[in-house]
């Protein structure tokens, strides 16, 4: 059976212990030191699909403006080199405004465009493989949809969860049923990572998801779909800030 534990020791460094010991108790385990990184609160996806009145620079430029601290360049298609652009101007951006910034699901989008990280969900590029790739001080982040596959995000080495989606969302036509809050909970209870709740977020649940432990909050339609995408981050934003 392999048995995995994880302990989270000495807090005030931000440090966790990540054990794992295939062969039982009584051999010797393997043990990973992992730093823990400063992450966002408020991480903002760029779309272009859902919406076409803005583009992906637009959105990151509104949404910085409203006060996320992270943003996302999610774009499912189309051409690489189109991607890259996008994603240096993004970074530019970005940089400029000390806000982190992630690409979805491409490691050689974030690679040339010096990108803060990643963000993978659970079939795509493998997290360890993205590590040897990124180094240990790119931010990795891992989607999950369920406990086990926020274990295996937590062993692959994941610096925080998008977790969800928590709320029905018609913004991925493969995310799942909806987990609710109770499983967010025991998300935050049992993985020691900031926990990203994501999934149907909106200024009516961000409270409650916020309540239930979540370190934070990651959307695409509250933001991108809205006709002011800056003053519906920074609405979000505030309701982040009462915590
Ligand atoms: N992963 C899980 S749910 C989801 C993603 C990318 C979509 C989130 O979009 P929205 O519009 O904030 O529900
Ligand atoms: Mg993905």
């Amino acid at each position: 059976m392999v048995l995995q534990r994880v302990v989270l020791v000495r807090p005030e460094e931000r440090v966790i212990l990540i054990e794992a010991m295939p062969f039982g108790r009584d051999r010797a385990f393997a043990i990973r030191r992992k730093k823990v990184k400063k992450i966002g609160r408020f991480h903002v996806l760029t779309d272009t699909c859902l919406q076409t009145q803005f583009s992906h620079l637009e959105l990151a430029e509104l949404a910085i403006a409203g006060g996320a601290d992270t943003i996302q360049f999610r774009e499912k298609g189309g051409e690489t080199r189109e991607m890259i652009r996008d994603a240096e101007q993004i970074q530019t951006l970005c940089k400029r405004a000390g806000v982190t910034f992630i690409v979805n699901d491409r490691v050689d989008v974030a690679i040339a465009s010096h990108a803060d990280g990643v963000h993978l969900g659970q079939n795509d590029f493998p997290i360890p493989l993205a590590r040897k790739l990124l180094g240990e001080g790119a931010i990795i982040g891992g989607s999950a949809g369920n406990m086990e596959e926020a274990r295996k995000c937590l062993l692959e080495g994941a610096d925080y969860i998008g977790f969800g989606p928590v709320y029905f969302t018609a913004s991925k036509e493969d995310a799942g049923p909806a987990g609710g809050l109770d499983l967010l909970k025991q998300a935050v209870a049992e993985i020691p990572l900031p926990i990203i709740a994501i999934g149907g977020i909106t200024r009516e649940n961000t409270p409650r998801v916020i309540q239930a432990g979540a370190h934070g909050i990651a959307v695409i339609s509250a933001v991108c779909c809205q006709q002011d995408p800056a003053e519906a981050t920074q609405c979000l934003r505030r309701l982040l800030e009462v915590d």
